[in-house]
Parts: structure tokens; C-alpha cells; sequence
């Protein structure tokens, strides 16, 4: 049975990952800071695998390691590692854009993905095995208007992820990216801090993608055989062409 972490298991694209990988079998660790989020989805998926939490926040690389570190035995070896925590903060033009929500984007998105990683890799490296998905976007493959500093942060994760694949190749470990496009999930509820009115007008007049639909995508990526190694993915709605095309009725 295999072992995957899930970092941002407490909303979105990750909770929908854990309830997908505890039907097939998976065993989990999920993480997230929401520890009474993590504590629910346990129980919940604990009937159908084991599933330990992790409470920590990524931008605290004391906390991500010792975290990792100090897993119990039976899930100290990691085999898939989801690295899905992230979120943007703000929507400004770069002139007006808050310092703060830069800091979050870029100490969460790209910061708390390399720390995670670092805790991770040793590991995978000893028993030349592994798969670790990186979370993107397609907001890592264009630039739309006032999205700056969060486009930065995903084209970040989209070099990372290719220097992973890079340092990573012959160690047994195979590393590719999924790269979302607009996905209906609490991701805007963060970047309008709240207001939810705003948020939801993101995804009104067309069919957004859901977090299960990435959920399958992911699956799917773990699934396939060890020769086959998915580097870089990237899915949108069909309503959808590009960051700013969207079909809206
Ligand atoms: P959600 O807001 O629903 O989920 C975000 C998850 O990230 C939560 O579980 C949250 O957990 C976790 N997280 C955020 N900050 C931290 C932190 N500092 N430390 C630990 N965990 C953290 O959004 P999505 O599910 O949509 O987002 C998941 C990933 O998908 C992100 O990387 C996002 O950039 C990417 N993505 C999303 C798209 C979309 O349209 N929704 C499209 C393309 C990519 P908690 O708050 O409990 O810590
Ligand atoms: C999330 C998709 O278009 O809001 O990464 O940037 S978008």
C-alpha cells in the first residue's frame, strides 16, 4: 500500500485528492494549518485507510521539518508527495499591490513547496523511489492582468518542478506538474479575503472545473506505470482558453 503526503488536504483540490486516494487504498498523511479541518476529514476517511495528520504551516520550515521528521514508522516512507498547499492573495496591479500578500504568495507557494520538498526528497533518495506532483497552474504558463506577483509565484513552481525532474533523474524519482486553470474551490474566497460575493463571480456563467475533477487527474498521474512519467500537465474548463478568454453566458 502506498504512502502519499497531501499538503492544503483541509480545502479544495487536496481534500478532494485525500477523499479520492482513500477510496483507492492510498495511505495518507494530509496536512494543512485548519487542524479541526484535518481532524474531520480523519475520521471521515479513516474507514477506508489510515490516514495520520500533520498540522503545520509551510512558510515555517522549522515546523515542515520537524513535522516530517518525526512521522510514526508506519508512515515515515513517503512514496507520493502532493505538494497542492498555495493560494493567491489579492488581485492588484503591481503599482498598488500589498507587500503582505506578496510575502504570503511567495513564501507559501514557492518557499513552503521547496521546504516540503526538503523534507520529503532525502527519503525517496535512500530507496531510489518516489513521485512528487507539483501543484501549478496555468497562471505558471501566462501572465494575466493585476495576477503579477501571484503569476511569479506559480512560474516558480513550474522551474522548480522542472529542476526537480532535472536533479532527480536516475534516483528513481519521478516528478511532474499539474497545472489547473479556474478550479471552484475556496481559492478565490482567499484572494478576495472573504468577500464572497466577489469570489463567486469567478466562477458564474460557465461550468468551472471542481476539485474532484483534478482529483481524478492526479489519480490518474499515480497511477501510470513506472516508465511513465506525466512532466507537466496542464487542464481547463472547456469554457475556458486561456487565462483571460473565458466563454461566459
Ligand atoms: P483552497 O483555498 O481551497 O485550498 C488551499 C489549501 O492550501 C488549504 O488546504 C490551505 O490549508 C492550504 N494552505 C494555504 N496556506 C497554507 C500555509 N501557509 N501552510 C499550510 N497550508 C496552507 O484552494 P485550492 O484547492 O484551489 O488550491 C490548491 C492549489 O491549487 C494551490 O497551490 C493553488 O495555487 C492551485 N491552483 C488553484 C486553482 C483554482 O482555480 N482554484 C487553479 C490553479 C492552481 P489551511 O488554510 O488549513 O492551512
Ligand atoms: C488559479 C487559476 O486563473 O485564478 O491558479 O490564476 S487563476
Amino acid at each position: 500500500m502506498k504512502t502519499a503526503l497531501i499538503t492544503g488536504a483541509t480545502s479544495g483540490i487536496g481534500r478532494s485528492t485525500a477523499i479520492r486516494f482513500a477510496k483507492e487504498g492510498f495511505k495518507l498523511i494530509l496536512c494543512g494549518r485548519r487542524i479541526d479541518r484535518l481532524e474531520d476529514l480523519r475520521k471521515e476517511l479513516s474507514v477506508e485507510t489510515s490516514v495520520h495528520i500533520l498540522s503545520f504551516d509551510v512558510r515555517n520550515r522549522e515546523e515542515v521539518l520537524q513535522n516530517i521528521d518525526s512521522l510514526p514508522t508506519e508512515f515515515s516512507q513517503i512514496d507520493i508527495l502532493i505538494n497542492n498547499a498555495g493560494n493567491a492573495h489579492g488581485l492588484d496591479p503591481i503599482q498598488s499591490g500589498s507587500m503582505d500578500d506578496w510575502d504570503a504568495m511567495l513564501d507559501i507557494n514557492v518557499k513552503g513547496l521547496l521546504y516540503v520538498s526538503k523534507a520529503v526528497i532525502p527519503g525517496m533518495i535512500e530507496r531510489q523511489s518516489g513521485h512528487i506532483i507539483n501543484i501549478g497552474s496555468t497562471a505558471g504558463k501566462e501572465v494575466y492582468p493585476n495576477g503579477n506577483v501571484y503569476c511569479a509565484s506559480k512560474h516558480a513552481v513550474d522551474a522548480i518542478n522542472q529542476g526537480m525532474r532535472i536533479d532527480l533523474n536516475g534516483k528513481g524519482i519521478r516528478v511532474g506538474a499539474v497545472n489547473p486553470g479556474l478550479t471552484q474551490t475556496e481559492f478565490s474566497d482567499v484572494r478576495f479575503k472573504g468577500d464572497s460575493e466577489k469570489a463567486e463571480k469567478v466562477y458564474q456563467g460557465f461550468k468551472a472545473l471542481q476539485p474532484e475533477d483534478i482529483a481524478d487527474i492526479i489519480h490518474f498521474v499515480v497511477t501510470r506505470p513506472y516508465h511513465v512519467n506525466i512532466a507537466d500537465l496542464t487542464v481547463m474548463p472547456t469554457a475556458q482558453a486561456s487565462s483571460t478568454i473565458i466563454d461566459k453566458n
